[in-house]
Formats: C-alpha cells, structure tokens, sequence
C-alpha cells in the first residue's frame, strides 16, 4: 500500500472516530471564526433542521425571533456609517455592512459580554445548533479597532466548552465586513445558553445573524469531516 492510500485511509478512520464519537455522546462540536458575508456561509446552511430553525438579522428593528431572550444589554441599531451588520442585509455583498442593523453593546456604559438564552418550553425542545457573527470592534484596550473573541456555550449539566479567538478586527469602526466571523455550536442534547464576549478588550463591540435550530439530523456539520475523508478515500481507489 503507497503511502498516499495508508495517509487516506488513516484520514478516514479519524474523520469516522471524531464524527462518531461527538454524536454518541452527545460532546457539543465548535465551529470557531468562520468569514461570513451572508447566511450562505453559515455551517449551517447545510442543514436540514426537522424541527425548527430560526434566523435573527435584526432587520425589523428588534430581538423577536421565538424563544430567545437576552438580559445582557445592548439593543439593536439601524443604517448609519458605523453600523455594522452582516453584509448582505442590506441586499447588495459589497464589503459593507452599513445600510443594515445589527446588536450594539451600547457604548459608552456598554456590555462586554452578551448572553443569549433559549427557552424550550417556547422551542419545544432546546437547539443542538446556535451560531453567532461578530461583525465589529471600536473603542478597545490596547488598541482601538481589535480584541479578542471568546464564545462559550451552555447545556443542561453547565459549560459545553469554550471557543477563545485570535485577535480580530479591522483597526475601523466603521461598517467593512471582511472582519466578520461565525462562531457556532452543536449538541445533540440541546444548548441553553451562549455567550458571546470582548471582556478584557471592549465594550463598543456588534453581532448579528443569530441563529439556532433543532434537528435529529446531524448532517453535514457533524459528518461532514467523514464525509470528505470517505471521498478522498474512494479518489485514491479508483486512481490506483
Ligand atoms: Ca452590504
Ligand atoms: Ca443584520
Ligand atoms: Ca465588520
């Protein structure tokens, strides 16, 4: 066997053990800092939730999507130039996220932290996916313009695990996108909670596209790494 087949097929089996294991047991899977200029680029876009899925852009002015609430602070901004919503909101992937709302912490006084709750009395059953776009830093120590993201993720039993991000930020506060990234979560025995948070950086900060649903089915997010290691198998069969 060549070592090309040997490396595919070891490539596999880790791709099946990771997937296998992260279902059967139910360890929630992060998906951390994924660029992100609309919901075509969400992980999961893919998806085919067979309970419920909701999408939160903002772009009626409000929190409103079912049973999600958030006590942390912050509220919802409209176009101006430093608003800084997921570019294709505003109907037009131009590098701008300016002509469509977003969650402001509400600087100055503002959070350094916001937290995100579900109610599964409202769902019917908490999610096992949520995801997050952090879209803009302004006001920030050391340097305006960057921080770090940490995403965090809460079941029933308490933390699920905890994503902490390498330096973002575009230096602007102003609307560019290219700084925009997806944080997301899934397990399969249901997220309650999530946070999303600057502490130690800013609180001049935004996010948007919050997104959660529920499915039994895992596809693609948790099967997907299989998935890819199955199809490089099966390449490298059929050239050998
Ligand atoms: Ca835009
Ligand atoms: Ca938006
Ligand atoms: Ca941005």
């Amino acid at each position: 066997m060549d070592s090309a087949r040997r490396f595919s097929i070891r490539l596999a089996m880790a791709s099946l053990l990771t997937a296998g294991a992260s279902f059967s047991t139910g360890a929630a899977t992060f998906v951390d800092a994924q660029p992100y200029l609309s919901f075509a680029d969400s992980a999961f876009a893919g998806v085919a939730f067979d309970d419920y899925f909701h999408l939160e852009d903002f772009e009626d002015g409000l929190l409103n999507t079912p049973g999600v609430s958030s006590a942390s602070g912050g509220f919802v901004i409209g176009p101006s130039a430093q608003t800084d919503s997921v570019d294709g909101d505003d109907g037009a992937i131009d590098g701008s996220g300016a002509g469509g709302h977003s969650f402001f912490s509400g600087f100055p006084g503002g959070t350094d932290t916001f937290t995100f709750d579900f109610d599964a009395g409202v769902l019917g059953r908490l999610p096992t996916h949520v995801g997050i776009v952090w879209t803009d830093v302004g006001e920030a120590t050391p340097t305006p313009g960057f921080g770090s993201v940490t995403f965090t993720a809460f079941g029933a039993g308490g933390a699920l695990g905890t994503v902490v991000s390498g330096t973002f930020g575009d230096g602007s506060t102003f609307g560019a996108t290219a700084e925009d990234y997806f944080f997301g979560v899934i397990d399969p025995l249901g997220i309650s909670r999530i946070t999303i948070s600057m502490a130690g950086f800013s609180s001049d900060w935004e996010v948007d596209h919050l997104q959660y649903g529920a499915t039994t089915v895992p596809l693609p997010a948790m099967f997907g790494p299989c998935l890819a290691g199955c199809a490089l198998l099966g390449l490298r069969r059929r050239r050998a």
